[in-house]
């Protein structure tokens, strides 16, 4: 592994811009409503495509009948699976293809929200009744939405010809079978990590545009996505063009959180119908639309068993998860290895058992949603850890710091085949509980029962390490006569302020000034590549990129400099936004008139290229492990059952921060998010499959007011395995204040008993569980202790569905970060 030295050329910045919290550039344009979204790009004539969605779960497609909706004013064409040939997208990295999902329903529709055919017309509004008027005819079949349901034997199939839902095992993360041996007390419970949706401001959305102009590719594509050049590799191959066929452009993209990362069927389709009418074609999709279509996150049933002696320390640990993965195998084949992969969390855990198996529902495909398989873990692991806690008569924040990874022990190997590279989880609990006021939170908890007020009081505590980047990354930077730069970079935000941190990163290495430069990205005709934005990953890997291609930048201009001043090179320094001899302005070049210089190729020096330029591919050879702890204070109304998150304490360890105003945005929308999945957000279908949570009346997603301000403190240990020192922090919020708020939520109410309710913890879900434990009644599955002595059906027990046909074998594939 390459090790990278943190330091940078200091000489340049007298008023260093890198680590400063610069506003963010990006948004006047938002704020003012001057920003452009997929669905505000003009396109003069563009037709309008709306889809026509299953309604039903499970069912064979016996006929659709368009003629009235063809027939309908200003109609161009009603298209089924069958108009575009049996075309299918490709199966997802790590899944069966045996999965793979038709542009278009195929003869059998497998969720609701499924598309089953696409109207397309002049005008949205006659699409939207045409597609009203397309005339479905379903044999429905039974569903099965329950994913242990899904494994029982007589459970209805989705893919006969698979033989059961039972689509992925993971068996090879770690492997264990006596992980609890020696083990003086055992925790067993069962968590229901329930699934949720990403809700991003902006929906879904594309504009198709062929029939271009020649020299233009065939079809140029607008969507809303993650992932850009990923998306037009997969435009092109289903369409069988090559990838310099089509070009892939983002508009300002609305928020992702992870469900932007997939291309969708429809985005194809909208492609396949602009090249059938020659001209353009536009999809913008609804809420209602959104909560069905785009993919949901988490969807995970936890088997756990967590070993310990009687002194608290961990010795052993064993997880069986169970991933909904909905009705195609989609992104959700990503989460359980890198649940596992993080199953020992921030803690010296000797030995750990992990299985998982991905089972397929008659429910909307599961993605990657904010963490992505890390929250999970960590949830597991926090609550567990609580359960033991509370049997031990341990305080909660001591059996943390009893078990911590210390700081001396990282890099640090798990047994789940994780190398951390460093972290001080002793000094982020301490920061943590000094910033939340602890001891004195225990008194007023311990007064307000002595009180017998009917608000309690509860603390949490979550810890986390996760990881983040991966994979490589473009950049290059450009100066140009006017003294201005341009960056490109195959990034692709989102909302996670690029544009600001990048030219920060420039402007600090260039000793440019930071309104000199412009970021370009999600354009594949201009970034000839990308991997995109998840995982956390942009910054340490992309903004990487640009470090070093500002580098090489400064060194040719450098070299350039010298030639032209007849200096040499090694007097030759950056100065007050100058190249030249230090401390003499008469003998130095402003990086304008460097510019000029360059496109002269008479000016050079011998071997120079033309034009002042530099670029880069940063490749991460081992991902970071950004870590922290979150304290969360909740008060609990024990007579209805209501929680408010009153207070919340976030110490999130992302290496060298590169705007800590960007940051701490991050861990803001991220606090939101998980403090969400603990309290508010659930997605629920009835027993038939039909959506109950298709709309934002009926989803519990939270608004501000639902939410206190949050406090953030700073701690940074360093990384070397990037230029920057820095590690990603787009998640970390999420996946600690998730486990936080829900361990402050069980003690606020575990002196009454309660020692378990799963999530979302709404009112009448923690009034119950109040009134179950005050009347002695004993934990069932909603307090996830489903399991006796003998636990779940671990794997070498000869788990039941060992013999379902095909399952596939992960061995040895490497699990990617989302
Ligand atoms: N940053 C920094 N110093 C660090 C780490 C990050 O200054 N040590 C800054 C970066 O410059 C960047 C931001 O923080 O501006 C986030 O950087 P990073 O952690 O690299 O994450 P990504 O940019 O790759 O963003 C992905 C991450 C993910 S995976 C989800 S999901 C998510 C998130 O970002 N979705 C978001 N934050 C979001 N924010 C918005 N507004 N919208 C989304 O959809």
């Amino acid at each position: 592994m390459t090790a990278h030295s943190p330091g940078r050329p200091e000489e340049l910045s007298p008023a260093r811009i890198l680590g400063r919290p610069m506003r963010r550039s990006e948004d006047r344009a938002l704020l003012t409503g001057a920003a452009r979204y997929t669905d505000d790009v003009p396109c003069e004539g563009a037709l309008h495509a709306v889809f026509v969605r299953s309604p039903i779960a499970h069912a064979l497609i016996r006929s659709v009948d368009a003629g009235e909706a063809r027939a309908m004013p200003g109609v161009v064409g009603v298209f089924v699976a069958g108009d575009m040939g049996g075309l299918r997208m490709p199966p997802v990295e790590d899944s069966p293809e045996t999965f793979a999902r038709p542009l278009l329903a195929a003869g059998r529709v497998r969720f609701a929200g499924e598309p089953v055919a696409v109207v397309v017309a002049q005008t949205r509004a006659q699409a939207v009744d045409a597609a009203d008027a397309v005339a479905v005819d379903y044999e429905p079949l039974a569903p099965v939405i329950d994913p242990e349901a899904a494994l029982e034997p007589d459970a209805p199939v989705l893919f006969p010809a698979h033989g059961s839902n039972l689509a992925i095992r993971v068996d090879d993360v770690a492997e264990d079978p006596g992980a609890l041996e020696g083990a003086e007390i055992t925790v067993r419970a069962r968590f229901v990590n329930q699934r949720v949706a990403p809700v991003p401001m902006e929906p879904n959305g594309a504009l198709a545009i062929a029939g271009l102009a020649p020299g233009q590719p065939p079809v140029a594509l607008w969507a809303s996505v993650q992932a850009p050049h990923d998306t037009r590799r997969i435009v092109a191959q289903v369409l069988g063009l090559d990838c310099a066929q089509v070009r892939v452009r983002t508009a300002a993209v609305g928020g992702g959180f992870g469900g932007k990362i997939p291309t969708y069927p429809e985005h194809v389709v909208i492609a396949w119908l602009a090249r059938r009418m020659g001209g353009a074609v536009r999809w913008s999709e609804t809420r209602s639309e959104n909560m069905v279509a785009m993919t949901h996150g988490r969807g995970q049933v936890q088997h756990v068993e967590l070993g310990a002696t009687r002194d608290g320390r961990l010795t052993g640990l064993r997880v069986l998860v169970i991933q909904d993965i909905g009705a195609y195998a989609s992104e959700a084949a990503t989460l359980p290895p890198l649940t596992g992969l993080m199953a020992s969390g921030p803690y010296r855990i000797p030995r750990i058992d992990f299985h998982a198996v991905s089972v397929l529902t008659n429910t909307t495909p599961v993605g990657a949603y904010r963490g992505a398989g890390r929250p999970e873990a960590t949830w597991l692991l926090e609550r567990a850890l609580d359960m033991l806690a509370g049997d031990l008569g341990i305080d909660p924040a001591e059996i943390r710091r009893r078990n911590f990874i210390p700081p001396e022990a990282f890099p640090y190997r798990t047994p789940t085949g994780a190398t951390y590279d460093s972290g001080d989880l002793g000094r982020a609990l301490d920061t943590a509980l000094r910033a939340a006021g602890y001891t004195e939170l225990r008194k007023e908890q311990a007064a307000r029962i002595d009180r017998g007020e009917t608000w309690r009081l509860g603390v949490g505590i979550g810890s986390y390490i996760e990881v983040t980047g991966w994979g490589s990354e473009f950049a290059s930077v450009e100066a140009d006569e006017k003294g201005t730069f341009t960056v490109l970079t195959g990034t692709s935000p989102q909302g996670q302020g690029h544009e600001t941190a990048w030219a920060q990163i420039v402007a600090d290495t260039l000793g440019a000034p930071f309104d000199a430069v412009a970021v370009r990205h999600s354009d594949t005709a201009l970034v000839p590549r990308g991997e995109g934005t998840m995982g956390s990953r942009s910054l340490q890997v992309g903004g990487s990129a640009v470090l070093r291609a500002s580098m090489a930048l400064l060194a040719k201009a450098r070299r350039l400099a010298a030639h032209l001043l007849e200096a040499s090179e090694s007097d030759v320094r950056g100065f007050d936004g100058r190249i030249g001899i230090t401390g003499d302005p008469e003998s130095s070049l402003s990086w304008a008139e460097l510019a000029a210089a360059a496109a002269d190729s008479a000016s050079l020096p011998p071997g120079m290229e033309t034009g002042l330029r530099a670029q880069d591919d940063f490749e991460m050879e081992d991902s970071t492990y950004p870590s922290g702890v979150h304290v969360a204070v909740v008060e609990v109304d024990t007579e209805t059952g209501k929680v408010k998150l009153a207070r919340h304490i976030a110490v999130d360890d992302c290496g060298r921060r590169v705007n800590p105003l960007l940051v701490e945005g991050q861990i803001h929308g991220g606090i939101a998010q998980g403090a969400a999945q603990a309290l508010y957000e659930s997605i629920v279908y009835d027993e038939l499959g039909n959506p109950l949570t298709a709309s934002l009346a009926s989803y519990g997603m939270p608004a501000a007011p639902d939410l206190p301000a949050f406090v953030t403190v700073p701690l940074a240990t360093p990384t070397d395995r990037n230029p920057l020192g820095a590690k990603g922090v787009g998640e970390g919020g999420t996946i600690g204040a998730g486990p936080a708020v829900h361990n402050a939520v069980i003690d606020a109410l575990s002196h009454l008993g309660v020692r378990h309710i799963d999530m979302p913890m709404s009112p009448d879900r923690v009034w119950m569980a109040i009134g179950d434990a005050l009347r002695g009644v004993p934990g069932d599955r909603e307090k996830g202790e489903a399991y006796g002595a003998a636990g779940p059906e671990w794997p070498d027990r000869g788990h039941r569905h060992a013999h379902a046909e095909r399952p596939v074998d992960r061995r040895g594939v490497t699990p990617k970060i989302r």
